[in-house]
């Protein structure tokens, strides 16, 4: 019989921009009245996702921990420099243990709720046990459109890239960087992902109707690929829990000292190193751009190897410079929590790479955004900022793969122009009553959440 009180259990794969929406999604539930297993695959990569596993699951009884011990794995055997893809393949490579932790849970499992990446390796296990599974698409809807087309754009020879609701004719250009090289494991994983997706019970979505109308509606519509399960979109999706660093007790009295929305946020997320050149590009553009600035500056893909400190920023943007900007700009180099940033009255705009939750946050604080997409599925998130209203996206600046480097006087005058726009602040504030108004009981998201949590118990 079906428990009156549901029981979910989520299972994320890796990286802050994956484990994030999974603590959202369960703090979301758990509002819902679910009891939560919140499955660890250990050991974790970074730093970062370690402690928000911890804080997350201290922050309520409600929410239970479930350690998912993985099997050693030979990385020579795949094509792939990426600590966080090698984990996506470390974890489906341990899949068949994982039924045996999955029946042992009591009470009973009510459903899964696990990761896009994980789809094709662990759907299987949750039917043999007969488990209702879900997966949790931690991207846009253009995305998750991209997605689904794949296996038919690659078995085309990827001549027309057709992507409903996003684009009918796309330059293979736009897509992610490692689709372009069949062999990569990235490819081989999000091709049969695409395809292993047809067999879920339904597809979670951290976006809303507002925001993505288009996409939604052919999705909803099963006009993207024929046979494809129900599209859930449940965003915008509240912060879990906060985490306090001691960047925060750098940057947040400093925003305390700036005038109203006069401070441009710069961030390229939690695992995008930019060039040193590129660097020291950005940082001479932002000192010209004549505005105050706060930029996180990650060094390295994943966090424990980020050098701290001011001296390793002296070397890597010229002695100098910290000095010179001092009254009007902040460069931090640890973590600090963005989306108290993004909801600060002094920030005004906001320079991203453009991952999902980067783009959910800055539509939550209501935040111009300059859209810099770098990796994998921020170009088309990038085509959703634009679209929306919530950003411009300047489509010539580099990303992966690209050796040009965008020059000091062209990101000064955007970021002058982005920051000097009523127009795009306007826009940006329209798209953030959008979101609330979606977040708010009676609002489309919080209906296809109630719908969700009704589904786990019938
Ligand atoms: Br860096 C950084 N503080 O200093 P995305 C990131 N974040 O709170 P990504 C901080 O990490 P992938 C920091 O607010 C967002 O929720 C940020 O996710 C938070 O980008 C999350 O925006 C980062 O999806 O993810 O990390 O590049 O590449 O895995 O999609």
């Amino acid at each position: 019989a079906p428990a009156a009180v549901p029981h979910v259990a989520l299972l994320p794969s890796s990286g802050m921009g994956h484990l994030t929406p999974f603590l959202r999604l369960a703090a979301a539930l758990a509002s819902h009245g679910c009891v939560i297993t919140f499955i660890t695959p250990t050991p974790v990569v970074s730093a970062a996702e370690a402690r928000h596993v911890e804080a997350f699951i201290s922050s309520s009884p409600l929410f239970r921990r479930l350690e998912f011990p993985l099997l050693p794995f030979d990385v020579s055997s795949v094509v792939s420099d990426d600590p966080f893809f090698l984990q996506f393949e470390r974890i489906s490579r341990s899949a068949r243990h994982l039924g045996p932790v999955l029946s042992s849970v009591s009470p009973p499992l009510s459903a899964l709720i696990l990761d896009v990446t994980l789809t094709s390796s662990i759907l299987p296990i949750a039917a043999e046990i007969s488990l209702p599974a879900y997966i949790l698409f931690t991207s846009s809807a253009g995305m998750l459109s991209l997605c689904l087309s794949y296996p038919e754009i690659a078995a085309s020879g990827g001549v027309t890239i057709k992507i409903p609701g996003v684009a009918e004719d796309l330059a293979p250009s736009s897509l992610p960087q490692p689709l372009r090289d069949p062999r990569n494991l990235f490819t081989g994983q999000f091709i049969e992902n695409g395809r292993a997706m047809a067999r879920a019970d339904g597809i979670i979505i951290n976006t809303w109707e507002a925001l993505e109308p288009a996409t939604l509606a052919a999705l909803q519509g099963s006009k993207a690929v024929s046979g494809f399960p129900l599209v859930i979109p449940v965003g915008p999706l509240l912060a879990a829990s906060d985490i306090h660093t001691a960047a925060d007790d750098l940057v947040i009295p400093w925003l305390d000292a700036q005038p109203a929305s006069s401070v441009v946020f710069v961030s390229f997320g939690s695992r995008t190193a930019l060039s040193a050149e590129q660097l020291r590009e950005l940082a001479a553009g932002l000192e010209s751009s004549g505005c105050r600035f706060l930029w996180v500056l990650k060094t390295k893909k994943v966090d424990r190897e980020d050098q701290e400190g001011e001296k390793a920023v002296d070397e890597l943007l010229g002695e100098g410079f910290l000095q010179r900007v001092e009254w009007k700009g902040k460069v931090v180099s640890g973590w600090v929590d963005q989306r108290a940033v993004l909801d600060h009255p002094s920030v005004g705009g906001f320079v991203s790479h453009c991952g999902w939750n980067s783009v959910t946050e800055a539509a939550l604080g209501g935040m111009r955004v300059l859209a810099w997409p770098r990796h994998g599925d921020q170009r088309i998130n990038a085509m959703v900022v634009e679209k929306s209203g919530l950003g411009k996206w300047p489509s010539l600046w580099t990303w992966e793969g690209d050796d040009e480097i965008v020059r000091r006087e062209e990101i000064a005058g955007r970021v002058a122009e982005l920051m000097a726009s009523p127009a795009a602040a306007a826009a940006a504030a329209k798209v953030k009553e959008e979101a609330v108004r979606a977040a708010t009981a009676g609002g489309s998201s919080q209906r296809q959440l109630e719908d969700l949590v009704s589904r786990f118990t019938c």
